[in-house]
């Protein structure tokens, strides 16, 4: 009966921010409903003199009339009373890009080699997600390492988002 209820999707235990610091390349995704980053994305996080976390990302988007570029994406993170899950606040360098405040959960990382990221926007009324997105990382822009590709598949069924995800091209569009 708690299956798929966001609140009850087990998280990385003790997240050390610190050590997430860095690049990943995205993988895979799985898309929420909207305007989102189709492929060539690379996010970095830096953990700040105060201790906060923040992030850059960029990735291949198509806005408005089929216009395709590259969006240069800031994020700042907040903390939560759980050190995996943050709110994320983020902004395009450009204004036509889009803006917002979204969950910004890690459900599991070795820190070195793999990173599945969780964002549920919408809540459905019995609190599965009606509506979230997710990053599979990797510290290697040449994908996962076999022994790594079992446990992302065990994750994206604990987040009910298995058979949901799309691989993320890296062809040195946005580099
Ligand atoms: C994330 C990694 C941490 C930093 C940021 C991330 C999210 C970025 C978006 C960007 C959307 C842009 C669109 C532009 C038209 C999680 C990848 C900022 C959600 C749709």
């Amino acid at each position: 009966a708690q299956e798929c209820v966001v609140d009850q999707i087990p998280v990385k235990e003790g997240f050390d921010k610190y050590r997430f610091q860095g690049t990943w390349y995205a993988v895979a995704k799985k898309d929420p409903v909207g305007l989102f980053l189709l492929d060539n994305v690379v996010a970095s996080y830096k953990v700040e003199d105060d201790g906060k976390m923040t992030a850059t990302a960029v990735g291949r988007v198509i806005i408005l009339n089929n216009w395709e570029t590259c969006a240069n994406m800031f994020g700042s993170l907040e903390d939560t009373s759980d050190p995996a899950k943050f709110k994320l606040r983020y902004w395009g360098a450009a204004a036509y890009l889009q803006s917002g405040y979204d969950d910004h959960w890690i459900i599991d990382t070795d820190y070195d080699n793999y990173a599945i990221h969780y964002s549920c926007r919408a809540l459905d009324a019995d609190g599965t997600c009606l509506d979230g997105y997710s990053f599979i990382f990797s510290r290697h822009p040449t994908g996962l390492r076999p022994e790594d590709q079992k446990i992302v598949t065990q994750k994206k069924q604990e987040m009910c988002f298995l058979g949901k995800y799309r691989r993320v091209a890296h062809n040195g569009f946005c580099a």
